[in-house]
């Protein structure tokens, strides 16, 4: 087939709404939100559904066009984006974005891969159910990116990460055909767990193109707190308090440094501090029911007394009301877009056993700071998982351009001491294109073998997201 032949037969098949070739209009498709790659896709194709989906990506197969799947475009990775080969197109997610089912009994739903995860949340809510499932980006990032990047976020302290909440799937093979795995059973034992092959794999094995997600009933009450605490040691021990008071109602409980704070309070419109005064360190503790009793707030007011006694709190305030919550989170929340408008970065998005995490937050900014003195911390995450958001900014007088030609030899040095931690170096992003040069040395040998051998069983042409968690 010649080079223009199967771009003629992706326009017949999706028509003028599905087939996307002004140089303009794939801009915002070829390069990914940190502005890290840019790449040259030939096109962007938006199918409609499933058929069509399957349909273009068997045109694809037939002309050895790479694919690379994209939902909301939020990696942190540039796990989405695709080469400047120009031998790929970008295959958008973004009409397949409906509700199929949602059962309130079952506390299922079934969901297509573009709809965002607001979106999903927003479909649950209004069938009186939960989805555990919240992140950062959720207004943009879809459903097929959470669940091809296996996102974790901030519940996933209480229910895991997205791999968890999944029950079945449908996906498109490399070849065009189509898994049809939407089952919505608790329990299913018949060999090989396929949906779990799929799930951050990040586009490189099919394309998810719809999920039955677990739900929860909706929460009747919950309490949000925010603490300036005296140090890292201080965040584990509340954490370890509020997991004694109540394991079952923890919902998120995340951790801010006073650098990343100062950003978010500085580049953010209408954020304040609730607190008398600025610290360095600071703690997000979430408690969620679906009991209706009385005495849920006074509890926990009560656990932060104690924590205050104790001197593991210097000072806290609780929601009085859903604004004043969703204000707390806001501080949380916006770390990523205030550090994005501070300037330039390195992120490390790291992992370490939980009862580490205090060790790993004062050697790490040693070990950079003896690479590059003045360098600038900033430190937050999901201190419950043990998963640290470990990004840097250069010092005061150094050129973003000389600082970020040094990104290898500062993530080093953070996963050094990562490594022995016996931490992970991909927490809940994924590896994308940005860290793929680490799997040789974190993932060699028999590791990597068995991913490759799936790789070549799944996408044998090496069609699907090339470049992407392989070296
Ligand atoms: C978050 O937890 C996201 O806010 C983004 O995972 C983390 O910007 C980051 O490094
Ligand atoms: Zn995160």
């Amino acid at each position: 087939m010649s080079s223009a032949e199967p771009l003629a037969a992706l326009a017949d098949l999706l028509g003028p709404r599905g087939l996307i070739t002004a140089p303009a209009d794939i801009a915002p498709y070829a390069e990914d939100w940190r502005r890290l790659y840019r790449g040259r896709p030939r096109a962007v194709l938006r199918p409609a559904n499933t058929a069509e989906l399957a349909a273009a990506v068997g045109i694809c197969a037939g002309a050895g066009l790479g694919i690379v799947p994209q939902g909301g475009n939020t990696s942190m990775v540039g796990g989405a984006t695709p080469s400047a080969s120009g031998g790929e197109v970008v295959l958008a997610l973004s009409r397949l974005n409906r509700v199929r089912a949602i059962d309130p009994v079952d506390l299922t739903l079934t969901i297509e891969a573009g709809a965002t995860v607001k979106a999903a949340q927003d479909a649950a809510a209004a069938a009186g159910c939960q989805l555990p499932l919240s992140i950062a980006s959720e207004g943009s990032a879809t459903i097929g990116g959470v669940l091809s990047t296996n996102a974790g976020g901030n519940m996933t302290l209480r229910y895991g990460n997205a791999r968890d909440l999944v029950l079945g799937l449908e996906v498109v093979l490399a070849d065009g055909r189509v898994w049809e795995g939407l089952r919505r059973l608790r329990k299913d034992n018949t060999g090989y767990c396929l949906r779990q092959i799929f799930l951050g794999a990040e586009g490189t094995l099919g394309i998810i193109t719809a999920a039955v997600l677990k739900l929860v009933p909706a929460p009747r009450q919950r309490v949000v707190a925010f603490a300036a605490l005296p140090s890292a040691e201080a965040a584990l021990s509340l954490l370890t308090r509020c997991q004694r008071r109540d394991q079952a109602a923890l919902v998120a409980f995340e951790y801010m440094g006073g650098h990343g704070m100062e950003l978010v309070l500085q580049h953010i419109p209408d954020t304040q501090l609730p607190l008398a005064a600025a610290a360095e360190h600071y703690a997000l503790v979430e408690f969620a029911s679906s009991r209706a009793e009385a005495g849920f707030t006074e509890d926990v007011e009560e656990m932060i007394a104690q924590a205050m006694a104790a001197g593991e709190v210097r000072d806290a305030t609780l929601a009085a009301s859903e604004a004043q919550a969703r204000a707390i989170w806001r501080l949380r929340e916006e770390h990523a877009e205030a550090q994005k408008r501070a300037g330039a970065s390195i992120k490390n998005d790291v992992s370490v056993p939980v009862s580490l995490v205090p060790e790993f937050l004062r050697a790490a900014p040693a070990a950079c700071r003896a690479l590059m003195p003045g360098i600038r911390v900033v430190a937050f995450g999901h201190l419950g998982d043990g998963n640290i958001h470990f990004n840097l900014r250069p010092p005061e007088t150094m050129a973003e351009a000389d600082f970020l030609a040094q990104d290898h030899a500062v993530m080093d040095a953070v996963l050094g001491v990562v490594r022995r931690l016996g931490g992970s170096f991909s927490a809940e992003h994924g590896v994308g294109r940005l860290k793929t040069y680490l799997m040789p040395d974190w993932r060699g040998g028999v590791e990597l073998d068995l991913m490759r051998a799936l790789k070549t069983a799944f996408d044998p042409h090496g069609l699907l997201n090339a470049g992407k968690i392989f070296p």
